[in-house]
């Protein structure tokens, strides 16, 4: 049906679907020759305070810092990037990730095709304490039932600090287990679907959701999901944390 135009693809004021089929790739001059799919930005329905794109690496391709004040989440879906930040170097693989502050100089360098998820947002101080580089693998990461149910495990990939102003984390969802309630909330969320398959409700509208999915949540968009399938489900969630809305 693809000739007609059919998607899953949705785009609202306060949230938004955005399915593969409808990816479009461009440049951005920090990620030289990296095919970039802008999925969240400031121009997404009433705006997000966030970016969220996939990077596409080729063979030897060299990244650079993101504008100045600028904060960078990468995590690795495919293949493997190698990061030099801080005079260390570490090769980063499937479900590793790092978090680098804003004004760190790094570098990102792929020796072969690579496919990155990234989150960037602009730093907001507060007080003195300021976040600091952090590694991890999403694998490796002890998880915690969400509000008690043990058929749904958060994993929080970044410390748990006021520090910190954005928090990714994942969220894995047994067959038939779901959120425990319809959420409403000031925070924002860019959402990727890494596993399995499940139905999203955003607004008043409730959506098939696959993996390779991305979904962009305003503040205060009403949001619950449930997992369908016979395998576990998985996503990747970004969160604005801890600053004062008037700050
Ligand atoms: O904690 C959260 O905001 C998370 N449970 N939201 C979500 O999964 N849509
Ligand atoms: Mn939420």
């Amino acid at each position: 049906m693809k000739h007609l135009g059919l998607t899953r693809s949705r785009h609202r004021p306060d949230h938004a679907l955005i399915t593969p089929d409808t990816f479009v790739r461009t440049r951005l001059m920090e990620w030289g020759d990296a095919g970039i799919v802008l999925h969240v930005s400031p121009v997404i329905g009433t705006g997000a305070r966030f970016v969220q794109f996939t990077a596409e690496l080729k063979a030897g391709s060299r990244v650079q810092p993101p504008p100045a004040g600028t904060q960078r989440f990468v995590f690795v879906l495919e293949g493997s990037v190698s990061v030099t930040v801080n005079g260390e170097t570490r090769e980063l693989g499937e479900y590793d990730y790092v978090y680098l502050p804003a004004e760190t100089p790094h570098t990102l360098d792929s020796a072969a095709p690579a496919r990155l998820s990234v989150f960037e947002k602009p730093f907001q101080e507060a007080g003195a304490e300021l976040p600091t580089v952090h590694w991890g693998n999403e694998r490796q990461t002890a998880g915690t039932p969400f509000e008690g149910d043990d058929h749904l495990i958060a994993r929080r990939l970044l410390p748990d600090e006021l520090a910190f102003d954005f928090m990714v984390s994942t969220m894995s969802f047994a067959p038939g287990a779901s959120l425990p309630y319809t959420e409403v909330h000031y925070m924002e969320h860019g959402l990727l679907m890494l596993e399995g398959e499940g139905l999203y409700k955003l607004g008043e509208e409730y959506y098939q959701t696959v993996a390779g999915d991305v979904i962009w949540m305003g503040a205060h968009c009403p949001q619950w999901y449930a997992a369908l399938g016979r395998e576990w489900s998985k996503y990747l969630l970004y969160k604005d944390m801890n600053r004062h809305p008037l700050s």
